[in-house]
C-alpha cells in the first residue's frame, strides 16, 4: 500500500477530463487500494484518481461514522457513469480535498443512480441520496475535470481560486 499525493487547485491536472479503465487489472486494484489509503489518511469520504494525477476513471468512497462506532465501509468504482438523476434538488455543505479549507453549500440533484465495475469488472448499479447523492456526483465531476468549486458563482469562485494561489505561494516544499 502507498500514500499518493493529492493536487490542489489550481493544478491543471485538475481540469483533465479521465480516461475509462479498459480492463480491470492487479494494477488497477492496487491504485484502488493506495487511493483507500490515501483517502482515510486525509481524511476523506471520498476521492477521485484525477486528485492523484492518475488519469483513470476511478474512485474510491466510505461514508461510514467510525467516530460513531460504525464500521468502515469502503466503496471502489471503476469508470462510474451516472445513470439517471432526480429533477428534485437538494443543497449541501460540500468540501474537497483540492479545495482544503473552503466549505460551500451546493445545489445539485437529490438523488442519482450509478453504474460502475467492481474490482472483478463485474457491472454494478447503486443508487442514492443525501450525502452518498452528493458525493457520488462530486467524485464523477472530478473524473470530468469539475470541482465543486464550479458550481458556486463565479464570484465565489473567483475568491477562493485567489485565495488557493495565495496559500501556495506561502507554502514552502516539503521534503
Ligand atoms: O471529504 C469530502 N467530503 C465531502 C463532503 C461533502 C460532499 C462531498 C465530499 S467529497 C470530499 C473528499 C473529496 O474531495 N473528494 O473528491
Ligand atoms: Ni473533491
Amino acid at each position: 500500500m502507498a500514500k499518493l499525493k493529492i493536487l490542489v487547485a489550481p493544478d491543471p491536472l485538475l481540469k483533465q477530463k479521465a480516461h475509462p479503465v479498459t480492463e480491470v487489472t492487479d494494477e488497477i486494484r492496487t491504485i484502488l487500494d493506495d487511493m483507500l489509503e490515501t483517502m482515510y489518511a486525509a481524511p476523506g469520504i471520498g476521492l477521485a484518481a484525477t486528485q492523484v494525477g492518475i488519469d483513470k476513471r476511478l474512485v474510491v468512497m466510505d461514508l461510514a461514522n467510525t467516530e460513531e462506532g460504525e464500521e468502515p465501509a469502503p466503496m471502489k468504482f471503476i469508470n462510474p457513469e451516472i445513470i439517471s438523476l432526480s429533477e428534485e434538488e437538494a443543497v449541501l455543505e460540500e468540501g474537497c480535498l483540492s479545495v482544503p479549507e473552503f466549505y460551500e453549500d451546493v445545489i445539485r440533484p437529490a438523488k442519482c443512480k450509478v453504474k460502475a465495475l467492481n474490482e472483478n469488472g463485474e457491472e454494478f448499479i447503486t443508487e442514492g441520496e443525501g450525502l452518498l447523492a452528493a458525493c457520488l456526483q462530486h467524485e464523477i465531476d472530478h473524473l470530468d475535470g469539475e470541482l465543486f468549486i464550479d458550481h458556486l458563482s463565479r464570484v465565489k469562485r473567483a475568491m477562493i481560486i485567489k485565495k488557493l494561489i495565495k496559500i501556495k505561494k506561502h507554502q514552502t516544499v516539503k521534503m
